[in-house]
């Protein structure tokens, strides 16, 4: 038994979904819009999501139909990543991470360890090194990335072995992570054994004990019911991962410049309210998730950070991402290696 949706909206602080997006329009859309998530339908993604096509609806008089699918129903996050290449899809959300397979220059933010604050996150994702990220995301010349990345929150890792409190306990952990290159390595010099699977996949590979754990925020522990595959949750916090809000270039380009001004004020604007929203279940879950039986520890970050410092990882990535990079990550976090 997990938490309700009705919970879940409460903790998180996300209104209630809208009436039928469809109510009062009765001709057929002009601009039928198809928007693809990994995540289940009651995360605050998704419940934000589902509130902006009822707005985009409402204040486009019926003109856009922002169909939203959620939980992987177009397909996992390889899948839908190659639709809205190849012009099969208009919009997803993706972790930076698992973009990095195609642009390796948007896994910066996963940086282990690197933002220590929420203040960080927003001044680097916001600002510079933002912006900077975008530019290579438009580079590819079919995709883009609206301008207000969305939140995922800090991850942490759970597992079924035993609590993960210093660098050691995670040594020889089958760890699942997203299928993206920064999560293998940092686990590998964290000295644990990463299996990249798709999100789609994580529940029943908990479940069978393919893996032993696997890491991600509170609000998609709590949203994908993991607590009822996994004992432990550390706290490790190791890394801040978001979700681009991405597109199809052409396919938006079809659409008239005032519908793609509504378009990108309408994503920004919930981008917002689900910030709010993920801090908010990010802080409170815990309760809940100790209620179904989760154990709860600590892990400070510094011996973790200590051990990537020493094992040369960050200065790898440093090489891998470049100077100007780098030094607009740095701008943000402090020197890292
Ligand atoms: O795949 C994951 O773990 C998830 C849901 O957090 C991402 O989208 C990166």
């Amino acid at each position: 038994m997990t938490m309700t949706r009705r919970q879940l909206l409460a903790t998180t602080g996300a209104l209630a979904l809208p009436l039928a997006a469809g109510k009062g329009f009765a001709q057929t859309a002009e601009f039928t819009l198809k928007f693809g998530s990994n995540l289940p339908a009651i995360h605050p993604l998704n419940v934000r999501a589902t509130e902006m096509a009822a707005n985009l609806k409402a204040e486009s008089k019926g003109r856009i139909d922002l169909q939203v699918y959620p939980n992987n129903q177009l397909g996992n996050d390889t899948d839908m990543l190659s639709q809205m290449r190849s012009g099969a899809l208009d919009f997803m959300t993706l972790s930076p991470l698992i973009l990095g397979t195609l642009v390796p220059a948007a896994q910066i933010n996963g940086v282990g360890f690197a933002f220590k604050d929420y203040n960080q996150v927003w001044a680097a994702m916001d600002g510079e090194l933002g912006a900077h990220v975008r530019k290579q995301i438009a580079a590819t010349g079919t995709i883009f990335a609206f301008d207000k990345i969305w939140d995922n929150g800090y991850r942490h890792v759970t597992n079924s072995v035993r609590p993960i409190a210093k660098p050691d306990d995670l040594k020889g952990l089958k760890l699942r992570t997203p299928p993206g290159p920064m999560w293998v390595s940092m686990f590998k010099a964290l000295e644990a054994s990463p299996t990249p699977l798709n999100f789609a996949e994580v529940y029943s590979a908990l479940q069978t004990k393919v893996v032993d754990g696997q890491e991600n925020p509170l609000a998609i522990i709590s949203a994908a019911k993991l607590s009822e595959v996994q004992k432990y949750c550390s706290l490790t916090g190791h890394m801040w991962d978001g979700y681009w809000f991405m597109g199809n270039k052409k396919l938006f380009e079809r659409l008239p410049a005032d519908l793609q001004a509504l378009m990108a004020k309408h994503v920004a604007a919930s981008a917002a309210l689900q910030r709010a929203d993920i801090r908010k279940a990010n802080d409170t879950l815990q309760t809940d998730l100790k209620a179904k039986g989760m154990a709860f520890n600590d892990a400070p970050a510094d011996a973790f950070r200590d051990k990537l410092r020493s094992g040369g990882f960050y200065a790898d990535w440093h090489k891998k991402f470049g100077d100007e990079a780098w030094g607009l990550l740095e701008k943000y976090t402090g020197k890292l290696s």
